[in-house]
Order: structure tokens, then C-alpha cells, then sequence
């Protein structure tokens, strides 16, 4: 209860108290004609209720703020103990996928399944040979434009990037340039990631790619 509601209940009780025993007093002194003594006027008798009402009202006072405030007081609360909730942090670790991708044949399954949304790291060494003179080039293609003419189908690309470098798609999504090293988020579903010379004349290909994926990529520790 509020000091303000107590106040007012207390303040009601003592008026309340105050009335009622001062109309038991006259009544009294009406009907038994107390002060007893003689010389007693009704000015004595007045006075005389108005006594008993204020010690009546003090008493009713008293005991209403008493029964108010321990009311308002009670017991102490007990003290509520919080444990906190335990976080458990599960790392999901970046797994590492070898393949050798060949460069005599087409698309070819990595055997990593990229989820949506997640991002893969693809690295790739060695060399080889997309077209029969035995001139080798890296994952990046042939950069070279003086070797690269001779190369009769060298404009025989499946998209994107030099001729027969090495190239990726995940599930049936357009593909992409991979090259030496690729790290991409996967914007379309989840699919199989598959790699492969970027030639679409394969018959005279020799060689193939060691290929490394890596995901999902820890996201980089905040600061
Ligand atoms: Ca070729």
C-alpha cells in the first residue's frame, strides 16, 4: 500500500471514530446523565463527548496506521538466485575436400555439397594440356596470346574466364571462373559442386588439377 492510501484510510478511520464515539458519548450522557454530578451543565456533557471522541478516534487511528503498515511492510522478499543460462558454442570445422579434375573430360562431381548461402574456398595446382603440342598451362588458362593461337580450339569456351582454365558450378546454377583460387558464397541452392577444363574440345586434353575445397568458411572472429 502507498503512504497516500495509508494516510487516507488512517485520516477516514479517525473521523469515522471520532463521529461514532462522540455520539455514543451524548447518548450516554442523555441517557444516564454521565458526568454524574450534579452541577453538570450540557456544555459539561458536551465537552465530556467531545473527550471520549478524540481519545476513541486517537485509539482507531492508531490501530488502523498499526494494521496498515505492517500490512505495507510484510515480510522481507526472498532473494531469487538467477543462474545464468549456459551457452554452448557448437563450431561446425572447416572440412577439406580433395579431387583430381581431369582435363580430358567434362563437368565432374567434387563430391562437396555447397548449402545455400554457404561460402567454399577452392584452390587449385598443377597443370595441363588443352591441346596436343604439349604446352602446359596453369588453373588460370592460357594467359599467354602468342602460345594461345596455336591452340585450334581455343576459343572453344564453356564461359568466363581463359581458355582451359579451371571453371565450377554448384547444382544446375550458371558457372564460374575458379582458377588458382576461389572463394565465392553460393547465392542459388544447395548443389553439388562440380569442376572442369574450360573447353568444350576435349579430345586432344591431356593432364589434369589438383583441386582442394574447402567450407564452410569460419566466419572471421569480431574484433
Ligand atoms: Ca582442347
Amino acid at each position: 500500500m502507498s503512504a497516500t492510501g495509508q494516510a487516507l484510510i488512517v485520516a477516514a478511520a479517525t473521523v469515522t471514530g471520532f463521529a461514532t464515539a462522540y455520539l455514543a458519548a451524548q447518548l450516554a450522557t442523555r441517557r444516564w446523565g454521565v458526568p454524574q454530578h450534579p452541577a453538570a451543565t450540557a456544555s459539561d456533557r458536551m465537552n465530556f463527548s467531545l473527550a471520549v471522541a478524540a481519545l476513541a478516534s486517537t485509539a482507531v487511528a492508531a490501530a488502523v496506521f498499526w494494521a496498515t503498515t505492517a500490512t505495507r511492510t510484510g515480510p522481507p522478499p526472498t532473494a531469487t538466485t538467477t543462474t545464468p543460462a549456459t551457452t554452448t558454442t557448437t563450431t561446425t570445422p572447416t572440412a577439406a575436400t580433395t579431387t583430381t579434375v581431369s582435363a580430358a573430360r567434362g563437368w565432374q562431381d567434387s563430391g562437396v555439397l555447397v548449402a545455400a548461402g554457404e561460402d567454399v574456398e577452392i584452390t587449385a595446382t598443377g597443370q595441363w594440356h588443352p591441346f596436343g603440342n604439349g604446352y602446359a598451362v596453369g588453373p588460370d588458362g592460357c594467359t599467354d596470346p602468342v602460345v594461345c593461337s596455336q591452340d585450334p580450339d581455343q576459343t572453344n569456351n564453356v564461359c568466363c574466364t581463359a581458355h582451359a582454365g579451371l571453371i565450377g558450378m554448384i547444382g544446375s546454377s550458371p558457372p564460374f571462373a575458379v582458377g588458382g583460387e576461389r572463394t565465392l558464397h553460393n547465392t542459388g541452392p544447395a548443389g553439388e559442386l562440380r569442376l572442369r577444363i574450360n573447353d568444350t574440345v576435349l579430345e586432344d586434353n591431356t593432364g589434369d588439377m589438383a583441386v582442394t575445397v574447402r567450407h564452410p568458411i569460419p566466419a572471421p572472429t569480431p574484433p
